[in-house]
């Protein structure tokens, strides 16, 4: 009987990289499982948020003094759910929660990962049907094995990431996941209910005619991003251009289609928010990471996103990212500075 292996499931490339490392103990692909799961029961209701009672706020604040939208809270119940009951995690972080959730249970604190979840990114645009998405971060613990994670497990640099990925819950649902070897895409097959592959090796154009930036915040950024945005709106055939500015307002989804077609998005601190919007250990590390593997570049505007040493779960960071020329041209107003 033939089968058809073209199309390559999630599953099945979990299970094929344990046979090309016959030393891995099978506790990443049971991760990457474990988020595929939680995944699809997410993109289920993010489906039908529209047709059912899960729209609007769940009445609660966040930590970061948000109105939580019943997606959000449901998100998160569900990427906790699976990786607490899994085998592969011993504690979780997320934007969601004030603290980080130790599993602390004899399985679970021989597990030799942990994750940090934005379990539903750009939910303010969950009302207005706009792509929104999860952002996953796997660190591998610095902590005792057979004892409960502690907080230095979440506190790494990027650079120490294993893993990383996301969920573009969009005009289709795709999961895009990173390690040192790479970056893949899968998009969720609806008839067999599977994420399968569909963007082997990504990899980031060197340069694209997109920026991403809010054009509200302009005359708060400092100069040298003042001046490249200026420049990007200047772009004309004989220096490179035309360029474009496109942005949702969902960050996986607009580092997403730069990712794909070339491009730069920014998140710039402002006079009055100098450390920005974005979130460091759950939102920027983790892209910076995959955007990273596909050949881009990440920095907060001084030094490389994955290099920076985080003090607090919930800090937040400037990040520019994207192609590698286009940030090397905005790091070249910097430098005038
Ligand atoms: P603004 C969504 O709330 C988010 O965290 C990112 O996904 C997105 O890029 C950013 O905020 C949008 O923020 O200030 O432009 O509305």
């Amino acid at each position: 009987m033939q089968i058809n292996r073209r199309v390559q499931t999630l599953d099945e490339f979990t299970i094929q990289q344990m046979r090309d490392f016959p030393q891995a103990t099978g506790e990443l692909a049971g991760l990457l499982r474990d988020i595929g799961l939680a995944a699809k029961r997410v993109n289920v209701e993010v489906n039908k948020a529209g047709l059912v009672d899960i729209l609007g706020d769940a009445g609660s604040i966040n930590v970061q003094g948000e109105e939580v939208k019943k997606l959000d809270v449901y998100a998160n119940n569900q990427f906790v759910g699976v990786l607490r009951h899994g085998i592969s995690c011993a504690g979780i972080g997320s934007e969601e929660l004030d603290d980080i959730v130790i599993f602390d249970d004899e399985v679970s604190n021989n597990s030799k990962y942990v994750c940090l979840f934005d379990p539903l990114d750009g939910s303010a645009n969950i009302d207005v049907n706009v792509s929104i998405g999860t952002i996953f971060s796997v660190y591998r613990r610095v902590s005792e094995l057979g004892k409960p994670a502690t907080q230095q497990d979440f506190l790494q640099p990027g650079n120490q990431q294993i893993a990383a990925g996301y969920i573009i819950y969009g005009s289709s649902t795709m999961l895009v996941y990173a390690t040192r070897r790479g970056v893949n895409g899968f998009t969720l097959d609806p008839s067999i209910g599977e994420f399968t592959m569909s963007h082997p090796n990504i990899v980031c154009p060197p340069s694209g005619k997109i920026y991403s930036v809010n054009h509200g915040h302009f005359f708060r950024y400092d100069e040298p991003v003042k001046q490249y945005i200026t420049a990007c709106q200047k772009k004309d055939k004989t220096n490179g251009g035309p360029y474009t500015q496109r942005y949702v307002a969902s960050m996986v989804a607009d580092v997403h289609r730069n990712l794909i077609k070339g491009g730069i998005f920014m998140y710039p601190g402002t006079t009055d928010k100098p450390k920005g919007k974005l979130r460091l250990l759950y939102e920027c590390n983790p892209m910076a990471f995959i955007v990273e593997k596909a050949g881009g570049l990440a920095t907060n505007g001084v030094e490389n996103i994955l290099d920076i040493v985080p003090t607090e779960l919930h800090q937040r960071t400037p990040m520019f990212i994207g192609s590698k020329l286009m940030m090397e041209e905005l790091e070249s107003y910097s430098a005038k500075k």
